[in-house]
């Protein structure tokens, strides 16, 4: 195509065909009248590449880069002789090393700071939540019992750190892990010993030359994303929790009009929690409100995008401007006046829009710095330093304004913060919580099961519109949703995280949510709280009648918009785990080659989950909700919820036949 063809191209396009998200599609014309390229655009006139799509290239060595044919891809092996499967598998293998890397990263810079609390090193932070503090030693063996909070504290931090560093055993949380899953893992070698040992093992494996077997690099790669999902992830939760507050139901607004107009508008964009509680408290500061009292403006308005955004929503009601496709299009409004971003899914493309409508953006991580952005650097033991300077530039340029402001006039209220803990009170509805309820409503069949769908938005299809449309059949098929990350945000413009939403739901599930009060679709935090999906599952398995293994759960997952190598380790770790797994867009795996049936049917075999593909929102239910029914038979439940759905009527024409 020439760059007339795509100019042209660009204009016919609506920008309905790529958004449902009505907020992100105003601000896309905007940006076209601005003459301004967004992410959108660059996909449009970017074909995919099909050879790396099917992951049928590799560029492990200067031997090559070699590329095989996906059409016949046993045909030609590349120059070293590596076939298609070996190919597959260290390219899906290196996706779920850099997944985790950046899970277990980030969930050790939570563990840094906390040592540094507990140690008195840092007293700009504490310790939110002693009782959480409680449970989660007490929940790898750590005896609490007339301990004090610092003493107890301290060994966590030392057995939490095992998690990164341990050379050999298994980490802490395998504890949690039901012991028919475990067992399953110890049998094929699984159990992680800690993140860095099993990140650097398998970067070494899928170096050229090493690992040429794609079942046992595929084991390898199961126990680094096993490292993230029971380690990393589930730290970075847990020590959240503990040093912010643990989530439980609070009301937030969603989508830009939470901006406002005659305020200093503030944006956190990232992963890290840490820089947005500073940032929180920058914004109460009564200097720095004065400050922005002088300079005309209402008030400074902190407003939250993608994960960190997320996490504080579900904790502090802190309202969220949108997830990952509309970091771009939120800076068209020309109301953002600081965009401070950290680390994970910043797009590089932020600088050139913040830049056309006057908006300072900002990095702040040592980890993430931007070509021609300014770098304010966020240090956990003077963390207002940064955010505060970010906060006092925010109200320059709230003065200085020039850029014509257009914000659009959505927002959607919703419920977020539905925290294991929190579940599992609300549930057991007395001082003493419990999942028996769920579990009791899932084998009387009100609850079909239970299905994860979390993960990004992709340029590569309508935004938002493959999670809504998958969540809202779910539900009609009284399977229960949980949700993290930017599919909660789609879900909650679409109005689907409050109570209400329950008469879009199923007969079974809609009475559930009444009695308890509670929406068909939960919000549970950021994708690091995908960690919390595993300790409901785990409690599932527990609580008994739903079988001895994760496997055995008629539960499923879904990422129908994915774009990282996260969700690509996330995807691995749920299947490690015994979970069946969808992803959307796209799969960089050949159909039928030896690695693509190990993924899709042979882990199943092995105890495990197994992946699913479909780009179709409709389909992805319908294998869902095959798979909750498969393992219903096998638990022996397929008959109880033909009796709790079935309506007087169809029983008297039971009767009378
Ligand atoms: Ni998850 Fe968060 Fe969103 Fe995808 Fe990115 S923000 S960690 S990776 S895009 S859900
Ligand atoms: Fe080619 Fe083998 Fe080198 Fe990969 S490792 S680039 S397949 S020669």
């Amino acid at each position: 195509m020439s760059k007339e063809e795509v100019k042209v191209s660009k204009k016919e396009t609506d920008v309905k065909d790529w958004t449902i998200c009505e907020a992100t599609a105003q601000m896309l014309n905007r940006a076209r009248l601005d003459g301004v390229e967004t992410a959108f655009d660059r996909a449009a006139s970017m074909k995919a590449c099909p050879i790396g799509a099917d992951s049928a290239c590799c560029k492990h060595c200067a031997m090559g880069p070699c590329r095989l044919n996906s059409k016949d891809p046993y045909s030609k092996v590349g120059v070293c002789g590596a076939d298609i499967d070996t190919i597959q598998a260290r390219n899906f293998a290196r996706m779920v090393a850099a997944g985790s890397a950046s899970h277990t990263d980030h969930g050790m810079a939570m563990l840094d700071l906390f040592r540094d609390v507990v140690t008195g090193k840092n007293t700009d932070y504490s310790i939110k939540d002693p009782l959480k503090l409680e449970d989660v030693a007490a929940s790898i063996g750590i005896e609490t019992k007339d301990r004090e909070i610092k003493d107890i504290a301290m060994d966590l931090y030392h057995e939490l750190e095992r998690t990164y560093t341990q050379v050999d055993g298994e980490i802490p949380f395998a504890k949690r892990v039901p012991p028919a899953t475990l067992e399953t893992w110890r049998k094929y070698g699984l159990v992680p010993r800690g993140a860095m040992r099993e990140i650097m093992e398998l970067m070494h494996r899928t170096h050229m030359g090493v690992d040429q077997q794609h079942e046992n690099i595929t084991r390898q790669s199961s126990r680094t994303a096993l490292a993230d999902g029971w380690g990393g992830s589930m730290v970075a939760t847990e020590i959240s929790d503990i040093l912010f507050g643990t989530p439980s139901p609070v009301v937030a607004e969603v989508d830009m009009g939470v901006l406002k107009e005659d305020e200093v508008n503030v944006i956190v964009h990232g992963h890290e929690p840490n820089l947005f509680e500073s940032m929180l408290a920058s914004v109460n500061d009564p200097t720095l409100l004065e400050g922005a009292k002088k300079a005309g403006a209402k008030g400074i308005n902190l407003v939250g995008m993608c994960c960190s955004g997320a996490e504080m929503m579900s904790r502090h009601g802190i309202p969220h401007g949108g997830n990952f496709m509309s970091t771009e299009p939120i800076l068209c409004t020309g109301a953002v006046d600081a965009m401070a971003v950290d680390v994970q899914c910043i797009q590089q493309g932020l600088a050139k829009v913040a830049d056309c409508y006057g908006t300072p953006l900002f990095t702040t991580n040592p980890r993430c710095r931007i070509e021609g952005v300014t770098h304010i650097e966020f240090h956990e033991h003077e963390p207002r330093e940064s955010t505060d300077e970010i906060v006092i530039r925010a109200i320059t340029r709230f003065k200085n304004r020039t850029a014509r402001v257009e914000i659009p006039k959505l927002k959607s209220t919703g419920v977020h913060g539905f925290s294991f803990e929190y579940i599992n009170y609300m549930l057991g509805g007395s001082f003493r919580g419990s999942y028996k309820p769920l579990n009791d409503n899932i084998i009387n069949g009100r609850i079909r099961g239970v299905a994860g769908v979390v993960g990004c938005t992709n340029p590569r299809v309508k935004q938002d519109w493959v999670h809504v449309e998958l969540v809202k059949e779910l539900i009609k098929n009284d399977v229960l949703v949980l949700q993290t990350g930017c599919s909660q945000i789609a879900l909650a413009k679409a109005g689907l995280l409050r109570p209400e939403a329950a008469h879009l739901a199923g007969k079974g599930l809609a009475e559930v949510c009444e009695t308890v009060g509670m929406p068909p679709v939960l919000g549970l935090g950021s994708c690091v709280d995908n960690s919390r999906i595993l300790i409901a599952a785990s409690e599932m398995v527990r609580t008994g009648g739903l079988g001895n293994s994760l496997a055995d759960l008629p539960v499923a997952g879904a990422a129908p918009e994915w774009m990282s190598e996260k969700a690509i380790c996330i995807g691995q770790y749920f299947v490690a785990s015994g979970v069946f797994t969808v992803f959307g867009v796209t799969f960089p795996i050949i159909e039928g080659t030896k690695f693509h049936k190990l993924l899709f049917e042979g882990l199943e075999k092995q105890g495990m989950g197994k992946w699913g593909f479909t780009p179709d929102p409709y389909e992805m239910a319908r294998m869902m909700i095959e798979h909750i029914d498969k393992k219903r038979k096998a638990l022996g439940l397929d008959k109880a919820r033909e009796r709790v759905l079935m309506s007087m009527e169809d029983r008297q024409k039971l009767d009378a036949a």
